[in-house]
């Protein structure tokens, strides 16, 4: 019956001319009749909205035809589940990716507007924890670019990550309102609400067929509302979806409550719905078991599904699902999709349990992102089983199949069959989602060679000896659009005046820069940049936090989440050593090469040694920034609320890379491939992706040092005792003396007492034990930086060099290895 006449409701949908007139009036009527302000009258923020807004215009002709186009060909998806997509700012991603900057820019400056104050108008959605959450946003900008059809599947929080300040050096969080200016990217969708159900129980019952089966008799439930994202690919038209779900209630009050006067009671309903996605747990490691996490998770996958089934599966033939989706499982937090497809196949399609089993296994891929036990996360039977009781029977029969096998597969090996089982029952009953994921996943991957092959051999041992062939790796990558490209335009400019264009989507060509590191030309313009990516950096550290820095100091930066494991104490130790080599007399000061310490690091709001250790590190830049003695040579400062935002001003500007984790402990890192890309020299662990950057770089070029994952496994057999480095090595008893004399507290021997106790008796990563080496490494860094020329010389290799990790090189790894997808025409 819907039958347009009109000829431009019968065209194609267009996007506006790509000239300046056509930008300004574009601009100019998103202000007046969305804004609905003059000209004159607007303020920066309706500026901002209205930039955004227009932006958007050109998008969004392609992104409709994409659309389009992927459900008309049927083409297999991607559907990227993931409780976090760490964004960063959107507005000048979109106008690279849709070749507008210049544009913008003269639109803009011809209403009389400078386009950098409205770029800094933007709060970024901060909605992911660190490392694994930008990750999501790295491999959908990719998969945009390489026309590979993907829907990013996640949660719109109403707060993302805490914003950090800091109070007497302490950690103070603040919530997040990133969405209170306005969120100009997004679109509602509100006649796409899906409901959700929890709760209740689950009873037996023969169906018309005389089968006997389950189904769920759910207590209460709640709305999903999604909110759609653009997600652009890099100049080639190609647009493609992030979903976000946002928690609503079924029924928005109670009316008679109301009119009753009991107005809390009356939206109580609705309190308690809006509550799930009300804000992102800042946790990054130890998942705390919160029965409201494990409400957020099901949530969004229990949407995403449905959603998946209702948009793309028009025949309502669910067999082919398979040939339409693959599900890959960003670490476990979506891995109770498993038990919802499950369900929705055998209890709402009535398919028989082998034949949905055999679609559900073909439908998800894992990726697991860490190695530490306690980040491995368990549902207790007892919260599953009241929340999700349909979900929990699921699971039981999933693992009594398995189990079934694996007895068959090893006769006698009960033993076996306990470890590998599903439930564990230690120190209570619980399902082990990352056994459940790899169960249910046709592939399960590490994210670095050392990971991947680290859960091979200990993590999922059982798991890899059964079925060798569902193991694999990925290494990570980050997107060069966002991390060459928008933060360092300068270097940008530098390598496309020298390899032509292409190589931002063909990043490996950055080898074709080896031979000008010999060339004392590009050395030179490649120092400047540096120097003007330094001051760049040094601007707005003394415009957001009112830090002044020195010049032409090496600038040393370790930036990532505060971790025991990530060893930001080790830095400080060598800091504090230097120090304390001067005050005391062993090193001249003019001796020491000038060095600014810099440090970017939220800790979990619970994580106790964490957050002292953000205290010690502030303590510490106070007495050092303050001391004559030290100070053309030696400063440390902390920005207060690292993010995404500010990584892509501190990234470029970086001399030296800090990736100084315990072997065996950090999965892969990633901000460590965003330094080497920018030109700063590594020094690290043999860890995660630093092993694969060394090999890319040189051992030459990269400041390798501490004991490697077999040596810290033979002295943890051994027995680890921190005791025995401090007094066998003088310069470490007096530093670790230093801090514990109260220098750094005002003469306080208590407060920074249980940090030094905590490396000294306590300490699971082992700062110390790697101390000495890490202050030869250092030394070897001093040494070389004083060769400009060299350090140059090192710096460019690096950049030639680390074109693998690409964000699109990870990605055609997935296709080839996982996904088997193509991208659209
Ligand atoms: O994932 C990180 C790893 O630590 C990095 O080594 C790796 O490079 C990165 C991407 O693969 N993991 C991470 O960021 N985890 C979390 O943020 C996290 C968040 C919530 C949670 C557990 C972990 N419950």
């Amino acid at each position: 019956s819907f039958q347009p006449t009109h000829p431009l409701a019968l065209a194609p949908v267009t996007s506006p001319p790509h000239t300046v007139d056509g930008f300004v009036k574009e601009f100019l009527a998103e202000l007046n009749t969305n804004a609905g302000v003059t000209l004159s009258r607007s303020t920066v923020n309706d500026q901002y909205l209205s930039l955004a807004r227009t932006v958007r215009h050109y998008l969004s002709a392609r992104w409709l035809e994409n659309t389009r186009k992927a459900r008309e060909t049927k083409a297999k998806m991607v559907g990227y589940l993931s409780a976090e997509f760490l964004l960063g700012r959107q507005l000048g991603n979109a106008l690279l990716a849709s070749d507008l900057e210049e544009i913008a820019e003269q639109a803009l400056a011809a209403c009389g507007i400078d386009i950098a104050t409205l770029r800094a108008q933007e709060v970024e959605p901060g909605l992911g924890n660190g490392g694994l959450g930008r990750l999501a946003a790295c491999f959908i900008d990719s998969l945009a670019t390489m026309g590979v059809p993907c829907i990013g599947y996640g949660i719109r929080y109403e707060y993302g990550i805490f914003r950090q300040t800091f109070v007497d050096g302490r950690q103070v969080e603040q919530p997040d309102s990133w969405l209170t200016l306005g969120s100009p990217w997004e679109f509602p969708h509100p006649e796409h609400a899906v409901q959700v159900d929890f709760g209740g129980h689950t009873e037996t019952y023969v169906d018309a067929d005389g089968t006997s089966r389950s189904r769920w008799i759910p207590a209460w439930n709640v709305l999903g509302m999604p909110y759609n994202y653009m997600v652009p690919g890099y100049q080639n038209g190609q647009v493609n979806t992030l979903r976000l779900w946002s928690a609503q209630a079924t029924q928005a009050f109670d009316l008679p409550t109301f009119n009753s006067g009991d107005y809390a009671d009356a939206v109580r309903a609705q309190t308690f719905a809006e509550n799930i996605t009300k804000v992102l747990y800042p946790e990054d490691s130890t998942p705390q078991g919160k029965e409201l996490r494990l409400q957020q998770q099901y949530f969004f996958v229990a949407c995403s599904i449905r959603d998946f089934l209702d948009r793309f599966i028009l025949d309502g033939d669910v067999t082919t699902l398979p040939e339409r989706v693959i599900f890959q499982l960003n670490d476990t937090h979506p891995v109770i999709a498993v038990p919802e497809l499950m369900r929705v196949l055998v209890d709402i399609e009535k398919l028989d349990w082998d034949e949905a089993w055999a679609i559900t296994q073909k439908c998800f891929a894992y990726t697991c992102h860490t190695l530490l036990p306690e980040a491995l996360e368990v549902w207790s039977t007892e919260l599953l089983g009241r929340l999700l009781p349909r979900h929990l029977e699921i699971i039981y029969r999933i693992n009594d199949e398995f189990l079934a096998e694996v007895r068959a597969a090893y006769p006698n090996d009960e033993l076996r069959a306990r470890q590998m089982s599903i439930i564990g029952e230690y120190p209570e009953r619980a399902v082990r989602m990352a056994y459940l994921a790899t169960v249910a996943g046709s592939k399960v991957n590490g994210v670095a060679e050392l990971h991947s092959q680290l859960l091979r051999d200990k993590v999922l041992h059982d798991f890899s000896e059964y079925w060798p062939e569902k193991f694999t790796n990925v290494t990570n990558g980050v997107t060069p659009r966002r991390f060459i490209r928008l933060a360092n335009p300068g270097l940008s400019e530098l390598i496309t005046e020298t390899l032509g264009t292409g190589w931002l989507t063909d990043l490996e060509r950055l080898e074709e820069l080896e031979p000008y590191a010999e060339d004392a030309g590009f050395r030179d313009s490649f120092v400047a940049i540096k120097e003007a990516n330094k001051a760049k950096l040094y601007r707005l550290l003394q415009a957001r936090d009112g830090v002044v820095l020195p010049e032409h100091h090496l600038l040393d930066v370790m930036v990532k989440r505060l971790h025991e494991y990530k060893r930001q104490s080790l830095k400080l130790l060598h800091i504090v050593s230097t120090y304390e080599q001067i005050i005391t007399g062993k090193v001249a000061a003019d001796e020491v090469t000038p060095r600014t310490f810099v440090f970017g690091a939220k800790a979990a709001p619970g994580y106790r040694i964490a957050k002292e250790t953000i205290h010690l590190i502030n303590s510490v830049a106070q007495v050092v920034n303050s001391d004559p003695l030290v100070k053309d040579v030696l400063k440390v400062v902390f920005p207060a609320n690292y993010n995404v935002t500010l990584a892509e001003t501190l990234i470029p500007a970086a001399d030296l890379s800090e990736q100084i984790s315990l072997a065996g402990k950090e999965a892969s890192g990633t901000g460590n491939m965003k330094l080497a890309l920018n030109g700063a020299l590594t020094i690290g662990t043999d860890d995660g992706a630093n092993v694969e950057i060394r090999k890319l770089v040189g051992d030459e070029h990269f400041f390798l040092f501490g004991l490697t994952e077999p040596e810290v496994a033979e002295l943890q057999a051994k027995g680890y005792h921190a005791h025995e480095y401090y007094e066998s090595n003088p310069q470490l008893k007096a530093t670790l003396d230093l801090i514990a004399s109260g220098h750094f507290s005002g003469g306080d021997r208590g407060l920074f007492e249980p940090l030094v106790s905590n490396l000294l008796y306590d300490d699971r990563f082992m700062a110390l034990a790697d101390f000495e080496s890490y202050l030869d490494a250092q030394a070897k860094v001093d040494a070389s930086y004083v060769d400009q020329d060299a350090w140059a010389r090192s710096a460019v290799l690096n950049v030639a060099r680390s074109g693998f990790f690409s964000s699109d090189r990870s990605m055609r790894d997935y296709i080839d290895r996982i996904w088997h997808t193509h991208p659209l025409r």
